[in-house]
């Protein structure tokens, strides 16, 4: 009996390697380990056995029982491999794919106005930088010198994740945690200009969005003045729009600049765009960074994205930017 079984089970055991289809092998398994598989048919004659016979037989046969759903349970994973390859594969689209005669698409007018000014700023020998969007209190606001409970906290409306301590995680609200990140990992002189997205929790209207885009930049040095920063500004509206662009500072409130200022852009028809905040760095936020404000100090401006794009394409309403409309991006 116990030669039937071994000799059975080795045949079992072909027949499961070669079983070609998930279908073919749940038909193997019920045949070959079910209720009336002929393995199972020994249990019945092992009543005839004296006790010293039932034990062998009953450990041959548990034995090959137990080695065929091992079988089984392989052969199942390596055919469930194949079929996911095979769906996989069925389903793959080639999202690359160029239609012959026809344009394969363009950037983004933000990512272009990203890149535009990149060039303009590296040109000048700054250097680009990028932050999480994920940021914790300290890079958002803490080290930016908002305390604790600063009103501060208020002029940006935050999206709070559910990470950590309450309110401990945020969605950056600007791109000014990316100058602490800078600052923190090194040494001036800084000339550094940081683009992203950034995340607001308000109504969208035609100048508000609530996923946005703005470029921060950050210049430490010894003896770094105000006139130092109007001049970037303006040298970065001339680059970017044309030498019939001029721009203004008006007095401002930022926690972590002193001075502070908005700046507003001046087009060629005298009308004016509110674009950004800048300042003096804050010794304090030096200070949070181990820059000692003594030695050195630094300006700091931050606008967005999306308005200078849209105001650069004669786009009247920001929500259209976050449009997929190609009736709309294909003017680009
Ligand atoms: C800031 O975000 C400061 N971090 C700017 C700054 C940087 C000041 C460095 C000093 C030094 P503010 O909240 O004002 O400031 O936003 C700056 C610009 O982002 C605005 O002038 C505007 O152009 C743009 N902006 C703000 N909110 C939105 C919005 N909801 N949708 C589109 N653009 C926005």
């Amino acid at each position: 009996m116990i030669d039937d079984i071994r000799r059975i089970a080795a045949d079992a055991s072909d027949r499961i390697a070669a079983a070609a289809t998930l279908d073919e092998l749940g038909g193997l398994d019920r045949e070959l380990l079910g209720k009336t598989s002929e393995l199972s048919g020994f249990k019945r004659r092992m009543g005839e056995l004296d006790h010293e016979g039932k034990r062998e037989v009953g450990s041959a046969l548990n034995a090959a029982q137990e080695s065929l759903r091992f079988a089984v349970a392989s052969r199942r994973d390596q055919l469930a491999a194949v079929a996911r390859r095979e769906q996989a594969e069925a389903e793959r689209l080639d999202l690359t794919e160029v239609r012959a005669g026809r344009d394969a698409g363009h950037l983004h007018l933000v990512t272009q106005a990203i890149e535009e000014l990149e060039d303009v700023f590296v040109g000048l020998g700054f250097t680009v930088a990028e932050g999480p969007e994920v940021e914790d209190d300290w890079h958002n606001f803490t080290a930016l010198n908002f305390g604790q409970y600063h009103p501060a906290r208020d002029m940006q409306d935050t999206f709070f994740v559910g990470l950590g301590g309450p309110r401990e995680v945020v969605m950056r609200t600007h791109t000014s945690p990316v100058q602490i990140r800078v600052m923190e990992s090194q040494k001036p002189p800084i000339y550094s200009v940081m683009p992203g997205r950034v995340y607001r929790n308000e109504a969208t209207d035609a100048t508000h969005l609530a996923v946005f885009h703005q470029l921060e930049c950050l210049v430490v040095d010894r003896g770094i003045t105000f006139g130092h920063l109007a001049g970037t500004i303006d040298m970065f509206t001339k680059a970017y729009f044309g030498p019939g662009w001029t721009s203004r500072l008006r007095p401002s409130y930022f926690p972590f600049t002193e001075p502070s200022a908005e700046f507003d852009l001046q087009r060629p028809d005298g009308s004016w765009l509110e674009l950004g905040g800048c300042g003096m760095v804050h010794p304090n936020v030096l200070a949070n960074c181990g820059i000692d404000p003594e030695e050195f100090s630094g300006f700091a401006f931050g606008f967005g994205l999306d308005r200078l794009a849209a105001t650069k394409h004669g786009v009247t309403d920001l929500r259209e930017l976050a449009s997929t409309d190609v009736r709309f991006l294909e003017q680009f």
